[in-house]
């Protein structure tokens, strides 16, 4: 299956379906750099998967789950130097510096260059270089994009296949002319004749770097999630972000659900979280007891591209096919459907194995088994735990799965017009401060509620976790240019809106995770966010009422429905009280953020920062 390079790599051996001529040159030119032993052209198929996947489990990359219990379904363990997104090794090289703005790393393109080339030279030798071809959002549609992706990691195209459309298909669209985004990609681990494999090469070197000019993304030394499966926070988020400022629409890190009341009216929204702070888990809520009837079904669980439609209103839709999601914590109680998801043709990376082959992770239930082999390959049982405080599987651990396996995806998941967006939801994970939800007075204000959004950092990204950061509109990691021109490109995007007669969304702020004086959650989150959810609809549907603050409209106890749930008022107080003292401990660290970005910041945002402190103060 594998064609090797004949006659030097000019012959990339194209399959005959390949009609464009630029993309085998630029095949050809990565694969004279890079050197690999074979050129394999991905056609996307389920032969083709298995295959690899075969491949992968000979080579001990994945091992076979037990088919009983878990069919066609694999769990790969990566290097334990490999296990997230490092945003610190992370650029975007834009010709001038200023566009990258103060939130990037940046280098001067040309050095980059140079660096990179020295990297890929020779990278894949002794390596299968895959060519996978892929669609962000449906085939065809005039919202979806196409990318390339050269790889020399048979999981990167293996998992590429679930979280996108990839395969033979991609190039009747491209046909001999179509523009296409180049992603390479290198583990940066070159094998030498005769030497053996480990199971997960990758290299201390990390290069993630973004040239937005000329739309294209190398990847170096990771072969994990977002800083390796480059058709989505690369491409769907750092460049689709800075082709939607040109282009005007936005590309956003938020999940997008439907919710159907038993009177049969829909709405859809769209939220932005942090990653790991449950986007899968809210795109895939049950309505809890108290609320028959009522239907959340997913468009998609982690990005968003929204355009405006021709009424004027924006239309989103989700660009990726799969779930990349975050295991530890998901059971059936927390998640159900994505539980049901996950029974079979799933791909689990760093969980743990159980005896019988199947899979575990922390929080999957109550108790763990007696003995596990942990994600690292150890053994693993409850009482090394204790003691050591290691974890069966790790805090970033991942699962894989295609979205049409999720039992209440939307039925317009898959449609290229895409869904019109009611409201925007913005949420961070803060213990105390924000309160659980409110409501932005207008587009502005809502604006910078979501650029001035903090939150504790998570296992997702490498580096310290808990430790609060402002991470505007839950893109802080992932806006592919200047963070100010972004929060002026949504200023603009509500005006063109309303220009067009159109009303704008109402944009929400909430936080799930305000904690008592012992550290645990006050609101329980999950399902009950659909009585939180509920409210927003009302609002819009001018069926709700609330009591203005300072920075908005928050629900009184009465104003949301407890129908089924034992809540007090007391308990709602704590988690949506206002203080005064954190509140003004909270500007000063809005202060700090707009000290950095106030180059381009636009002044209807420090106008507004200087209305709340005047009400604040008084
Ligand atoms: O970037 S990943 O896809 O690895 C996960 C995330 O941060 O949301
Ligand atoms: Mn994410």
């Amino acid at each position: 299956m594998n064609q090797p390079v004949m006659g030097g790599v000019a012959n990339v051996n194209a399959p005959s379906y390949v009609q464009q001529q630029k993309l085998i040159n630029w095949v050809a030119e990565i694969a004279s750099l890079t050197k690999p032993a074979r050129i394999y052209w991905c056609d996307g198929s389920q032969e083709e998967y298995d295959h690899l996947c075969a491949e992968m489990v000979a080579r001990g990359t994945m091992k076979k789950l037990n088919s009983a219990k878990r069919p066609n379904s694999f769990l790969a363990c990566s290097d334990p130097t490999d296990v997230a997104r490092v945003e610190d090794r992370t650029f975007i090289c834009s010709n001038d510096e200023k566009d990258a703005g103060p939130t990037n790393n940046w280098t001067e393109p040309a050095q980059m260059r140079t660096t990179l080339n020295g990297l890929f030279d020779g990278c894949m030798q002794g390596r299968t270089m895959y060519v996978v071809p892929f669609s962000m959002g449906p085939l065809g549609s005039p919202i979806a994009h196409i990318g390339v992706e050269l790889s020399d990691s048979a999981y990167v195209a293996v998992n590429m296949r679930v979280m996108t459309r990839m395969g033979k298909a991609v190039y009747d669209v491209l046909g001999t002319e179509g523009e296409f985004v180049p992603c390479v990609h290198s583990v940066g681990a070159p094998l030498k004749p005769g030497a053996a494999d480990v199971a997960w090469p990758c290299n201390a070197t990390k290069y993630i770097v973004h040239f937005p000019e000329t739309r294209e993304i190398w990847s170096y030394g990771s072969g994990y999630g977002g800083n390796a499966l480059l058709g989505k926070k690369c491409f769907a988020l750092r460049i689709a972000s800075s082709m939607g400022r040109k282009q005007g629409w936005l590309a956003e890190h938020m999940l997008i659900l439907g919710v159907e009341s038993p009177a049969g009216k829909k709405h859809y929204v769209a939220a932005a979280f942090p990653s790991a702070c449950g986007k899968t888990n809210f795109a895939m809520l049950i309505p809890p007891a108290g609320f028959e009837g009522w239907k959340v079904t997913t468009i998609g669980d982690d990005i968003a591209w929204i355009k405006p439609g021709a009424d004027g209103r924006l239309y989103a839709i989700n660009p990726e096919a799969g779930y990349f999601g975050v295991a530890p914590g998901t059971n059936q109680k927390t998640n159900f459907n994505c539980m049901a998801s996950l029974a079979s043709d799933t791909i689990f990376t760093n969980v743990a194995l159980t005896d019988d082959g199947d899979v575990w992770w922390e929080g999957l239930s109550k108790e763990a088994p007696a003995h596990l082999i942990d994600w690292q390959g150890k053994d693993w049982t409850p009482e090394i735990a204790k003691e050591t405080g290691r974890k069966a599987a790790h805090p970033n651990a991942r699962f894989t799965v295609a979205a049409t396996q999720n039992p209440v995806l939307d039925p317009a998941w898959d449609d290229p017009a895409g869904v019109p967006i009611s409201a925007f939801i913005f949420g961070g994970r803060r213990s105390t401060t924000v309160p659980l939800v409110t409501e932005a007075r207008n587009w502005v204000d809502g604006v910078y509620m979501a650029a001035t959004m903090g939150s504790e950092t998570t296992a997702a990204a490498a580096g310290q976790m808990g430790v609060v950061r402002r991470d505007p509109f839950a893109m802080l990691p992932f806006v592919g240019y200047n963070m100010s021109d972004y929060f002026q490109h949504w200023l603009q995007m509500g005006e063109q809106i309303t220009a067009s007669g159109a009303t704008v969304p109402k944009i929400f702020c909430v936080n799930w995770f305000r904690t008592d004086e012992n550290g645990k959650f006050v609101w329980p989150g999950f399902g009950d966010n659909m009585r939180v959810l509920k409210w927003m609809l009302d609002r819009i549907d001018n069926k709700a009422d609330g009591v203005e603050h300072f920075f908005g409209t928050t629900p009184r106890f009465a104003d949301l429905t407890w129908d089924g749930m034992d809540f007090t008022p007391a308990q709602f107080e704590r988690i949506t009280s206002i203080d005064a003292a954190a509140w003004e401990a909270e500007m000063k660290l809005h202060t700090e953020l707009f000290d950095k970005l106030h180059f381009h910041l636009p002044k209807e945002l420090t106008d507004v920062k200087a209305r709340l402190e005047a009400q604040l103060s008084v």
